[in-house]
Formats: structure tokens, C-alpha cells, sequence
């Protein structure tokens, strides 16, 4: 079989079953894609311009956070500082903090400057490995921001060698012009700034966040209806300070995810489970936000829902850039086994955006790889704040 590539003499974590080990393993691409994944003892003859001897490292599928904020102006380390000293929420807000201040930092900003300021976060991302980026909007509340955060986000991806993923979070906060009037604000976001979205094709998913401190359930139905209309798959912001019966209703509309869900109940797992919408946690922001109750982690697990891991990067709640630590926390803090923590930012975050041809090691999928210098994959949830990666291949190179 011609190739491009061979990458030869590793350990493969294919992902295609739990791990999915592979002791003598052998990848070969070609035109960006995987061509043969597996033993070397099974592999057919292969030849190619390019062999890369691995010397017994770990090859992994290239990782995928499916979940972030990436895009957004300023930042909130003040308001930390404030809330290290004793503030409430309430004073911070008050003060002018809290989302507000950071769609003002982000509507005040150019497409090259939340491009500009994105780059560092996605290349945190990058040299641990990440080859799939999800960034939302959500920070503009007014269809100009929306749109110049979606379009900031798309040339995330011709900026650098990186899959990036959009999802529409209009529904994220009321917007100040709609002050007491959510159900105007949700109407506006339905019949003009979702339509005007999907017309440029500026987004992949829509999302929204059902809080009390967000949107009710209500709003969130009529958000997902306007994306049906659209023909854009749905994901929500669920369970995360309490529990609306987020997850029940984003599986009733048949969501690629449920994210967050520390206070996820036993009716919204089932309903998750019938309708396959992947369990997205974000260990980032239960760890800021200093949360106690953990997400029923055992229960997901018990009734098969695919639970997916993600940094959920924003200023406020989880100003994370690294996956690795993301498992590391999934891990510590969630009771997540080592299989799960990497499946959970490889198979599942693939599933948790609806991307089939990635997230595992096989014949067929994008040739996205992370090549580690470890003894074994436990290694890459144990440590915090080192990182093994020898090289990312994306799309073969
Ligand atoms: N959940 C959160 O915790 C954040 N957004 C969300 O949907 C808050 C984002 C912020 O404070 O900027
Ligand atoms: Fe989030």
C-alpha cells in the first residue's frame, strides 16, 4: 500500500475500545487520513517517502477540546484578586464585573484583536497536543459582537494548523439593551441574530445556558427550535449551579452534548442515555468556582452516557488552557479513570461535536495524531503542569 507517511516502532492508544492499547503499533497516512492503525504483525506491506521511527513512544489521537470560550476581550484577573479579598459576586458585579465587563472588553474589540488575543490560549492549547478546538460566542450579545466572534473564531483555523469547531451562544446572558425583557431578547436571537448566523454559515452547533442566572427552560426550547429550523445540531450549558432539567430537555432535542451537570439528576441521566448526547465535564470551572458537589459521575457511567472532558477556557469561571490538566482534574476531582480522562478529550469530545472522523486511531479517520514521550498513558492524567508532547501531526503533517 503507497503512503505518505509510516510512523513506526510505538504504542498506540487508538481509543477504539476503552484504550484500545497497542504494544508493536504502526499508523500510515495518506492525503491527510489514516490508512492503517494497528500491530505491526497485521499490517499489510507498506512503503512511503517518509517513515518516522517512534523509538517506543505513545501515540494518541490528536486531542480535542470541545468546549471553550476562546474568543473574548480583556480579561478578569482583577475581579479574582477582588474575590480573594473578600468580595461577593454581587459587589463584583455591581463594580461593573462579571460577564457584563467582559462583553463590554469583547464588543470593544476588533476580529484582529480577539484574534490577536485568542492566539496565545489556542497555542496553550496546541503544544499539548489539541488538534480539534471548540470556541464559542457569547461575549458580544448583539449580532455585530456575535458575528465578529464567530468570524474570529473561524480564522482561528487559518491562523494555525488546528480544526476549529463554532457554536452560537447568543443565549449565554440577557443582553443590557433587553434589560427585563428576556423573552424579547431570545425572540430578537431567534428571528434575526440566529437566521443571520446560519445565512454566513458562522456556526457548527448552537448552545445556550439554562440558569437561573441564564435562561429558563422555555427560552432554551425556543432557541433549539430556531437551530432545528437552521439545521444546526444543539448543545446546552446544564446543571451547573442547579438543576432546571437542562440535560432532559437538551436530549429531547436530540443535543450532541450536556455540559457542566454537577447537579445532573437521575431522570436526566436516563434521557441522556436514551438520546446518546455525550456528558461534557469541566473540572476548570467546578475547581475556580470552588464547587463541591461533583457531577454523578458513577450513575453516567452505570447507565453508558460517553462522557466527553473540556478546559470550558473563559475569564471568568475556568481561565484554563490546558487539557492535560483538564484530565488531571477529571481524574482528582471527578473520580474519572485514567481510559475515560483520554477518551473523554479524544472519542467522546469528537462525538460531543458531532465530528465522525475523528477521535480514535483507525482506517478512514483524519490522520490528527499527539505523539508522547511517557512510559504509559496514566502518565499523561498523573502529572500537572508538565507537558510530554514530542510532536502533533494535524491532518498527516
Ligand atoms: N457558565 C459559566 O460558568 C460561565 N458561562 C457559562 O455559561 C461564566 C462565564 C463568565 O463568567 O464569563
Ligand atoms: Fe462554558
Amino acid at each position: 500500500m503507497h503512503c505518505d507517511t509510516i510512523w513506526k516502532d510505538a504504542r498506540l492508544a487508538t481509543m477504539r475500545d476503552g484504550m484500545g492499547a497497542i504494544d508493536d503499533g504502526v499508523i500510515a497516512s495518506r492525503d491527510g487520513r489514516i490508512v492503517f492503525a494497528g500491530a505491526a504483525d497485521e499490517a499489510p506491506v507498506l512503503e512511503a517517502e517518509r517513515i518516522v521511527a517512534c523509538d517506543g513512544r505513545w501515540i494518541t489521537p490528536g486531542l480535542i477540546d470541545c468546549h471553550t470560550h476562546l474568543v473574548h476581550g480583556g480579561h478578569r484577573a482583577s475581579e479574582f484578586e477582588m474575590r480573594l479579598n473578600g468580595a461577593s459576586y454581587e459587589e463584583i458585579a455591581r463594580a461593573g464585573g462579571g460577564i457584563v465587563s467582559t462583553m463590554r472588553a469583547t464588543r470593544a474589540a476588533s476580529e484582529d484583536a480577539l484574534v490577536a488575543s485568542a492566539l496565545p490560549r489556542l497555542d496553550a492549547l496546541i503544544a499539548e497536543g489539541a488538534t480539534t478546538v471548540e470556541v464559542k460566542s457569547g461575549y458580544g450579545l448583539d449580532l455585530e459582537t456575535e458575528l465578529r466572534m464567530l468570524r474570529a473564531a473561524r480564522r482561528l483555523g487559518t491562523e494555525r494548523a488546528v480544526s476549529i469547531a463554532t457554536t452560537f451562544l447568543g443565549a449565554h446572558a440577557l443582553s443590557p439593551e433587553f434589560a427585563g425583557d428576556a423573552d424579547g431578547y431570545i425572540d430578537h436571537l431567534c428571528k434575526v441574530m440566529l437566521p443571520t448566523v446560519a445565512s454566513e454559515s458562522l456556526a457548527d452547533a448552537v448552545d445556550a445556558f439554562c440558569e437561573g442566572i441564564g435562561f429558563t427552560p422555555e427560552q432554551t426550547a425556543r432557541v433549539f427550535a430556531a437551530a432545528a429550523r437552521h439545521g444546526l445540531p444543539v448543545k446546552l450549558h446544564a446543571e451547573q449551579l442547579s438543576n432546571l432539567h437542562g440535560a432532559a430537555l437538551a436530549a429531547r432535542h436530540e443535543a450532541l452534548s450536556a455540559d457542566h451537570l454537577e447537579h445532573l439528576d437521575e431522570a436526566g441521566i436516563a434521557a441522556m442515555a436514551a438520546s446518546g448526547t455525550v456528558a461534557t465535564l469541566l473540572p476548570g470551572a467546578f475547581y475556580f468556582c470552588r464547587e463541591t458537589q461533583a457531577p454523578p459521575v458513577a450513575a453516567l457511567r452505570a447507565s453508558g452516557v460517553p462522557i466527553a472532558l473540556a478546559t470550558d477556557c473563559n475569564p471568568g469561571t475556568s481561565p484554563l488552557t490546558s487539557l492535560l490538566l483538564a484530565m488531571n482534574m477529571g481524574a482528582t476531582l471527578f473520580r474519572l479513570t485514567v481510559s475515560e480522562c483520554l477518551a473523554g478529550v479524544t472519542r467522546n469530545a469528537a462525538r460531543a461535536l458531532g465530528l465522525a472522523d475523528r477521535g480514535t486511531l483507525e482506517a478512514g479517520k483524519r490522520c490528527d495524531l499527539a505523539i508522547w514521550d511517557i512510559d504509559s498513558p496514566a502518565e499523561l492524567v498523573y502529572r500537572m503542569g508538565f507537558n510530554p508532547l514530542h510532536a502533533r501531526i494535524w491532518s498527516g503533517k
